[in-house]
């Protein structure tokens, strides 16, 4: 059931997140998988929102620096694919910093950043509008693993420009992402757009660095999840009790992320008693990398044509331009 407020003129919020029974019920079912699971949405409240910002100004964590260069040096190629007044849906908008390369540009007719994190969403929301005033922002809470609700009052004959950055696709499953990729075709229409970066497969000294950095700001991220599920849950996980393993899954292509037990306990957690063994693991993210031919192969099977394709020097992360396919 959505919940829509109206913020400063031209701001409107809506909420579709999940009530938390649906949480708990979600939230359980991971715990009493083998290996046990969590979804790693549940890294992003106020806390964990912040201290992912954080890690993207780590040295070791290079996709995020790394693509704002691309869409820097690329932004009149995306410009001329997008055309000016579009209508711009961006998924997983966290603080909204990237958008802010290409608005001035674009200069869309409204923009609808949908984010899990609903406090940090809307405070983005209010400051993007002080930065650009002109701009018609729908800020919308929901996971956007379901298909995106769009606001009914936006233009139809406007173009829709879908914006995935930062290589969030590597959290779906391939099964997952292409039921998400045909969402967003479903959502951005026939003569619609997708514009979405992925980080790459490269040497894995280099990924494992960036899920394992010096300062341990992504291992208080990976634990800041329990405090999560703990205010969510009125849990008893006692996050020193847990520890932080990341690592490449060559088979796999992908980043898995572990908290792992440091002994026998047993966790409270909504109202239900969860027994950990000493080494067992709790598996809260898999992070998939990708490669240029295999991902514009991949979006071809969910209505997209892979037009362009623009990558940093080091074939280090790649910013692909999907249209539709009629
Ligand atoms: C936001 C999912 C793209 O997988 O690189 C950063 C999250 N996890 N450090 C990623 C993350 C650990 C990030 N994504």
């Amino acid at each position: 059931m959505a919940h829509t407020a109206q913020g400063p003129q031209g701001v409107f919020f809506y909420d579709y997140n999940l009530e938390v029974h649906d949480q708990q019920v979600e939230i359980l079912q991971g715990l009493r998988q083998k290996p046990k699971r969590i979804s790693a949405k549940y890294f992003y409240d106020q806390t964990g929102s912040e201290l992912f910002e954080a890690i993207t100004e780590l040295p070791e964590y290079y996709p995020t620096r790394t693509e704002i260069a691309l869409l820097k040096q690329y932004r009149d190629d995306i410009l001329q694919r997008a055309g000016e007044h579009s209508v711009l849906v961006e998924y997983g908008s966290g603080a909204s910093t990237k958008i802010r390369l290409l608005l001035d540009a674009l200069k869309p007719q409204a923009y609808i950043p949908l984010d899990i994190s609903k406090d940090f969403l809307f405070d983005s929301a209010i400051q993007l509008k002080q930065l650009f005033p002109w701009l018609e922002i729908h800020a919308t809470c929901l996971d956007y693993r379901q298909q995106a609700t769009l606001p009914k009052q936006l233009p139809r004959q406007a173009k829709r420009v879908a914006f995935f950055p930062g290589s969030s696709l590597g959290n779906f499953s391939p099964e997952d992402a292409m039921g998400f990729l045909k969402n967003v075709r479903g959502t951005v229409g026939s003569h619609g757009a997708l514009l979405i970066g992925l980080d790459l497969v490269k040497p894995h000294e280099v990924l494992n660095a960036a899920y394992n950095d010096s300062q341990g700001v992504t291992a208080a991220f990976n634990l800041n999840m329990l405090k999560h599920l703990n205010s969510l849950g009125r849990g008893s996980f006692q996050i020193d009790r847990f520890s932080h393993h990341a690592f490449f899954n060559p088979e796999e292509s992908r980043i898995e992320m572990h908290l792992v037990s440091e002994m026998d306990q047993v966790v409270n957690l909504f109202g239900e008693q969860l027994p950990f063994k000493q080494g067992e693991h709790i598996v809260t993210e898999y992070s998939y990398k990708f490669t240029v031919e295999g991902f514009s192969e991949f979006a071809k099977q969910a209505g997209f044509d892979c037009t362009q394709v623009w990558t940093d020097a080091n074939q280090h992360f790649a910013l692909f331009w999907l249209d539709a396919v009629s």
